[in-house]
């Protein structure tokens, strides 16, 4: 792990280079930041807990037929995915209002959006990811139309599935950041994956009846113990034992690798479908 190069270290992350040149490890940290960086702890447990709730969510998304970068679980905080041009906008989709959306447009938290808002942001920290439209998109080239037309579609798919699969599960999904990636095939041709992580990290997600937090708003507002609020939500995926695996700081180690070994052999039984090309190689 050690020997592994690093390419390059994010607020939460951590990219080294793949066995090979079209993959990468990407490693998850304990530390939680927030408001671009600002704000920031180290929160024993955390990366664990992102990691496998990501796996988890990623490989069901593939089940749907969403293309993402996941391939497997190595340990408790490393996944291997595919190396992608990270394309340099978050698209955020929103079910009900909360965050930086009532505090622009002075909505009331928890109101329930009429139809659910997709939003862009351009990824880049140091101006705070500002809010763009579409035509910023196509103007500055950050994406061309059938790049954002493609992201689009999936943001809603992923949106329909991961609602109802929260709801079941006594959530609600309020918000959450996707981040896309680029892959090249041999010929030239453009694929678009889903990229990054989809955790508690960058989705809202709330008790249904309660209205509880589980999400990185607790870090955010000073809410709770977020390791508390992450592991309930890894207990209702059926991702970790009633009870956490997580104590007083401390990673039950040896549990967490027997479910590794367990999500990943379920991962291999649903995943493995080819890409679909985006657009054919310019002629
Ligand atoms: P940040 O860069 O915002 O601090 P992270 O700490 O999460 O965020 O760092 C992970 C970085 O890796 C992000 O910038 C993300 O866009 C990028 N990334 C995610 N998935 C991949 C991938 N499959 N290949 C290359 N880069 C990726
Ligand atoms: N998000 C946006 N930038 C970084 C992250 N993690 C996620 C938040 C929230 C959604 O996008 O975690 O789920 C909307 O965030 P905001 O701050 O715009 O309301
Ligand atoms: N991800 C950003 C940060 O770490 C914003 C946030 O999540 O609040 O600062």
């Amino acid at each position: 792990m050690t020997r592994r190069k690093m390419i390059y270290e994010g607020k939460a992350k951590i990219i080294y280079e793949g066995p090979d040149a079209n993959t990468v490890v990407q490693y998850f940290k304990d530390d939680a930041t927030a408001f671009n960086g600002k704000k920031h702890e180290v929160i024993a447990g955390k990366g664990v807990l992102n990691n496998r709730i990501s796996a988890h969510l990623m490989t069901k998304l593939e089940g749907i037929g969403i293309p993402t970068h996941f391939i497997r679980s190595i340990n408790m905080r490393e996944q291997l995915v595919r190396s992608v041009e990270i394309v340099p906008i978050e698209l955020v989709m929103r079910n009900v209002a909360a965050g930086s959306l009532c505090k622009r447009l002075g909505l009331k938290e928890g109101e329930i959006l009429r139809k659910p808002l997709v939003e862009f942001y351009y990824k880049k920290d140091e101006l705070g990811d500002p809010l763009i439209g579409e035509d910023h998109i196509i103007t500055f080239g950050w994406a061309d139309p059938y790049e954002l037309e493609e992201m689009v579609a999936m943001a809603w798919r992923i949106n329909d599935y991961l609602n109802g699969l929260f709801s079941a599960l006594g959530l609600t999904l309020v918000d959450f950041k996707l981040e896309f990636g680029r892959i090249w095939g041999e010929h030239g041709e453009l694929y678009i994956v889903l990229a990054d992580e989809i955790s508690p990290d960058n989705c809202r997600l709330w008790d249904s009846k309660t209205g509880e937090k589980f999400d990185k708003d607790r870090f955010r507002q000073d809410l709770g113990d977020l390791v508390e609020g992450y592991q309930y939500v890894a207990e209702r995926l059926g991702l970790i034992p009633e009870g956490g695996i997580i104590k007083g700081g401390s990673v039950n180690e040896k549990m967490m690798e027997g479910l590794d070994q367990i999500e990943n052999e379920l991962a291999e039984r649903r995943r493995l479908r080819d890409l679909k090309p985006t657009r054919p190689r310019k002629a």
